[in-house]
């Protein structure tokens, strides 16, 4: 695909039609209690204050040892922040609040069955399994600084106390979301090289105890094709001594996590002081290759990011209860559920289960029991809540002072939906738009001083400084209502170290388009390219219109098409296959699936049926396209591409522009009328 191409298929398209609307103020109640309300920090984080401002973000930490070197850019782009610090993150999430918080709730976890306690766990007791937890993983388990393991959990309290754990002792954890397919989490062991798998029997999902242990065997055989032996597998219990799954334990392999633990009862493990720059973590997220990247963050610079961003942008104080729905298993729950918040010392609330089941007025309930005062979610949620029951947040007592949405462009009838009737008109909303590389928010209105624009992310974060670049480079000016492609000018310290194995990969993704010059060590050289399009209004705010590569937000998820086509084609009768994103009321974007079969095979509903059976197997339920299409050609062009773009245009209904160019335009139509129906 040429550039043009990229832009043509790309989710803009749809999204720019988007209207903006009015401003809408913080109130003064808000104001008057926000931790940032300082506009001079913008000045503080000005490029000429570069890299030393991020200090203030730094500060927020307790450091073992004070780097000599904040920004070290000999191994651009690989860039090193706070060089020569010595951190741990597990130490700054947990232990450094006892001395004053120790009775306060860390975590509060809400199961799903309404009728079951929440689980209130307070800093001390977070601090007791922390440790306990570290003493397995060291003692047990056999692992050490530097080592990766696998964690493919729910959403239940074990999965950050194993994080903080691991992060005790400098093990570097990859968690898998646990949504993922059994043979997705093997491939994601054997990037990362993890010798130890940790999982979960089962989970609540919409009334059901989902069995989960079933997926750790495919995910070990799979890791064992690519060469990477799991030689222990760590599972806790849903209800602890009792084992809810069908799957059998394998003996020598798998052990019952809460057993072992209680093995090391009373242990502690010294938090080991790290290097600044020691890898915290592994994310894989989707790329335009049918590979997901391991994105690699490292500890002081990533910690230091997040805790900034929590505080001024998430308005985190002491007192505050604050509850992100994300899963944990995202970035997103990483940053913002897990290691912002705990590094403040605030209260995190997580839950389980989904937001309409039983009723969508469960994430109401929740707020009004546990007094919930910052709330923060997805457009996906905020559409589906408001479809499931657009009265409910009315008839529970709670009130929010902030909010926030992540993941995905939200329409404006959306976002005031979410601010009058979920905020109840009281609380300033942030549309913070970042991604799993950046490690927290890159633009985000700063909710104490600026005021909402109801579809727009808002300006650049302090000390981020944006550039929109056309296909050429060249700088695309404010308020001229050009899109192009967002790039961020400088490093911040959130910003990911490589991709775990493949520095050639990160540097071509990310760099690669709109270095100036790749032999340089300077910063100034290196933009880096998030892969979004996106427009400046002359205000500065920044309105973020989707991926212009190869991958889909389904559901503020990350897809990568080739994934979802290469899951296809292991299906015997399919010779090719094409996907784009098709917009949807709920979901925002849904592949649809176009395939076509190999000669000899006839179209089916069994054939199609297959193609959604592979892609949940290989991938997992939320890869699921809305549709699948057996098409008798795909429309090529005279070199033999397929032509998403006209697949894109057919599956949302837009202009199918001129097709006289390609090798089959008679198959154009042919398909449209097996997607649109005649006329
Ligand atoms: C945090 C997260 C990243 C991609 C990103 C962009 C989209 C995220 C957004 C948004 C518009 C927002 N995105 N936040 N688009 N407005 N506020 O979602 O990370 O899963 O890696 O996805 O999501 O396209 O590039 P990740």
């Amino acid at each position: 695909m040429d550039d043009q191409e990229i832009l043509e298929t790309s989710e803009a398209e749809i999204a720019v039609h988007w209207k903006e609307e009015d401003y809408i103020h913080p109130s003064n109640t808000f104001i008057a209690q926000a931790n940032m309300t300082d506009p001079t920090i913008y000045d503080r984080f000005s490029l000429d204050n570069f890299p030393e401002c991020f200090k203030e973000y730094a500060d927020l930490l307790d450091w073992y040892q004070y780097w000599h070197t904040t920004l070290d850019t000999s191994d651009a782009p690989c860039w090193k922040w706070f060089v020569g610090g010595k951190i741990n993150a597990s130490h700054n999430c947990v232990d450094r609040h006892l001395t004053q918080h120790k009775n306060k709730a860390a975590l509060i976890y809400v199961p799903e069955p309404e009728n079951e306690a929440h689980a209130v766990v307070t800093y001390q007791e977070l601090y007791i399994r922390v440790n306990e937890t570290a003493a397995m993983l060291r003692d047990f388990a056999g692992l050490k600084a530097g080592d990766r393991v696998t964690i493919h959990m729910p959403m239940v309290p074990e999965l950050p106390v194993v994080m903080l754990a691991c992060a005790r002792l400098g093990v570097i954890h990859s968690v898998v979301f646990a949504g993922f397919s059994g043979q997705a989490c093997g491939e994601r062991i054997a990037d990362s090289g993890s010798r130890v798998l940790i999982s979960m029997d089962a989970y609540y999902r919409s009334g059901n105890l989902l069995e989960h242990k079933d997926k750790v065997d495919a995910a070990v055989a799979v890791a064992a094709a690519e060469g990477q032996t799991v030689d222990k597998v760590l599972v806790y219990r849903r209800y602890p001594g009792q084992y809810s799954a069908k799957t059998p334990m394998v003996e020598g392999r798998d052990y019952f996590a809460d057993e072992i633990v209680s093995d090391y009862a009373g242990s502690r493990v010294d938090p080991v002081p790290l290097p600044a720059e020691h890898p915290l973590f592994l994310m894989y997220t989707s790329g335009t290759t049918g590979r997901p990247k391991g994105c690699q963050h490292g500890v002081g610079g990533y910690l230091s990011y997040v805790a900034g961003t929590s505080k001024f942008v998430q308005d985190i104080h002491p007192e505050d209860v604050y509850w992100c729905m994300a899963d944990i298993g995202w970035i997103t729950g990483h940053s913002y559920i897990v290691y912002g918040p705990l590094s403040l010392g605030a209260t995190s609330v997580m839950f389980e289960g989904v937001p309409t089941y039983p009723d969508a007025g469960r994430a109401w309930r929740i707020a009004e029991r546990l007094d919930v005062n910052i709330f923060h979610t997805a457009p996906t949620t905020i559409r589906m809540l408001r479809k499931a029951g657009p009265d409910e947040p009315a008839k529970y007592n709670y009130h929010f002072k902030h909010m926030t949405t992540v993941g995905e462009p939200i329409e404006p009838e959306v976002w005031l939906w979410y601010h009058k009737v979920v905020g109840k008109g009281e609380a300033a909303i942030v549309d913070t738009w970042w991604q799993t590389e950046t490690g927290g928010f890159l633009c985000s209105t700063m909710p104490g001083l600026h005021p909402m624009k109801p579809g727009s992310a808002g300006p650049a974060m302090p000390g981020i400084h944006p550039v929109i670049y056309d296909e050429d480079g060249n700088e695309v000016p404010p308020g001229t209502q050009k899109a192009g492609n967002i790039c961020i000018r400088n490093p911040w310290p959130g910003i990911f170290q490589t991709i775990w194995g493949d520095r050639d990969r990160f540097v071509r993704t990310y760099f690669e388009k709109y270095c100036k010059n790749p032999e340089s060590k300077d910063w100034r050289d290196w933009p880096y390219f998030p892969g979004d399009g996106a427009l400046q209004a002359a205000d500065g705010y920044f309105r973020i219109l989707g991926r212009v590569d190869d991958v889909i937000n389904v559901a503020g998820h990350r897809l990568g098409t080739k994934e979802l086509e290469s899951a296809a084609l292991t299906v015997e009768e399919i010779a090719e296959a094409a996907v784009v994103p098709v917009a949807d009321d709920l979901r925002g974007r849904v592949p649809d699936m176009y395939v076509s079969l190999k000669p000899g095979f006839d179209a089916s509903e069994e054939v199609s049926n297959k193609v959604t059976r592979s892609i949940e197997t290989i991938i997992g339920k939320i890869a699921r396209p809305k549709h699948v299409y057996i098409v008798p050609d795909m429309p090529k062009t005279r070199s033999g591409k397929i032509m998403r773009r006209v697949l894109s245009a057919i599956s949302n209904t837009m202009e199918i522009g001129d097709v006289t160019t390609l090798a089959n335009p008679e198959v154009v139509e042919e398909v449209r009328v097996m997607v649109q129906g005649e006329g």
